[in-house]
């Protein structure tokens, strides 16, 4: 069996997505996911040009000796573009092997190890008084598991504030909008969101925060203390993690649950944290860490430290990426939970797929492969639109993590 083309198709229904799909001699494709919010060309570019060249004529069966030879082979290790580019090829192997073997792919990965997959929504307002209200809309929609973000008196743009109802797109305008950011003024008053949430929906559901690289590890600390009282299923992202024992102080002060890990490429960027116990969930997903092959070694050295998962699954993720991860959601022994914001219809019909949501989880189809494809005619009525995520600037200017 032998590959014998592959092309990368961009496409922008509503938001934009790059997709690999690769044609063998027996008439079966493969679809990935390549997306990279904001830098999308970067890797339609290291696809078209570094490794589409490479794959003709390699036999699509050898999922692991292609991925070591897209890593390996590279010299040029890990990385955003490359492990997006090594993730999309490993996922549209995975759904070719599926669909040779007649098999949804869970079924490959090990079988089912639940029925369906816990996954939280994003609720969000300009204040306490409307995301509590959001969150109350979650709840009534069946949803077990909610983010809370709230705008911020004095912050321009808090991160996490959506425009619109069930839809959020932080990559709003053709160059980077500028949002504000003020440490003092966020400590000030999320605590008191959670307060608010709790008085009003008591603490029969898990409520999820995300401090998107904003705190410095005391700050982080501070909040994890102050949260405490409200039970959060997890706060994520609390302090950037380029250093991982930033995370030794956080840990030392605090038992609020600790996730990290979506902007995370390889199993490298999470060994200190998982082995050292400093984290409670990890963030990984399919399409930034390497696809399914890597994702899997990533959550095996989690398992050993009781580390569960909870992928990624921000819109900027295809509903290709969305598929392949339920498929390895149903069967990961350590599934913690599945971030979940919907796409919007546009979206969906031109990525057709076989999962479905109900009663707060999402259900993997059992169609063979992965279950998610590409309307290519569809997708040709929608080009690219550059569109970049903000930055943040502090009061006096200075630059700071978005
Ligand atoms: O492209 C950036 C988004 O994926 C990110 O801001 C979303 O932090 C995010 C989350 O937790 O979903
Ligand atoms: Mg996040």
């Amino acid at each position: 069996m032998k590959i014998i083309s592959a092309k990368v198709i961009v496409t922008c229904p509503g938001r934009n997505f790059v997709t690999l799909k690769i044609m063998t001699d027996q008439g079966v494709y493969g679809i990935g996911d390549a997306t990279m919010n904001g830098r999308e060309k970067a890797v339609v570019a290291y696809l078209e040009d570094h490794v589409i060249p490479c794959l003709i004529g390699m036999d699509p069966r050898r999922i692991e000796d292609i991925w070591q030879y897209l890593y390996r082979g590279a010299y040029w290790r890990r990385g955003p573009v490359t492990m997006r580019a090594i993730a999309a090829v490993d996922v549209a192997l995975w759904d070719i092997k599926a669909k040779m073997a007649n098999m949804p792919l869970y079924q490959l990965l090990g079988g089912r190890s639940r029925d369906g997959i816990m996954v939280y929504g994003h609720a969000n307002g300009s204040d306490i008084a409307e995301t509590v209200d959001a969150v109350g809309q979650y709840i009534d929609l069946g949803y077990k598991a909610i983010r809370a973000q709230t705008g911020v008196p004095g912050i321009k743009d808090a991160y996490g504030v959506g425009r619109g109802k069930l839809f959020y797109e932080p990559a709003d305008a053709a160059l980077p909008s500028v949002t504000g950011w003020d440490t003092r003024k966020a400590l000030n008053y999320v605590p008191k969101l959670f307060e608010k949430l709790r008085e009003t929906y008591g603490f029969d559901h898990h409520l999820l925060h995300d401090g998107h690289h904003r705190y410095t590890p005391q700050e982080a600390a501070n909040l994890g203390k102050m949260l405490e009282p409200y039970q959060l299923f997890w706060l994520e992202d609390v302090t950037p993690a380029e250093n991982q024992e930033a995370f030794k102080l956080v840990r030392q002060h605090t038992v609020t649950p600790l996730a990290v890990g979506e902007i995370f490429n390889t199993i490298w960027d999470a060994k200190d944290l998982i082995q050292n116990q400093l984290i409670d969930y990890i963030r990984c997903t399919i399409v930034s860490a390497g696809g399914v092959t890597h994702l899997r070694r990533i959550a095996d050295l989690a398992s050993l430290y009781q580390v569960r998962t909870g992928s990624h699954g921000a819109t900027d993720l295809s509903p290709v990426t969305m598929g392949t991860a339920l498929h390895f959601d149903t069967w990961v022994p350590n599934f913690g939970i599945q971030e979940y914001m919907r796409h919007t219809e546009e979206t969906d019909a031109v990525f057709p797929h076989d999962y479905h949501f109900a009663s707060g989880e999402l259900f993997c189809g059992e169609a063979p492969g992965h279950g998610v494809d590409i309307d290519e005619a569809l997708a040709a009525k929608y080009p690219y639109k550059p569109a970049y995520l903000p930055v943040a600037r502090l009061s006096d200017g200075t630059m700071w993590n978005w």
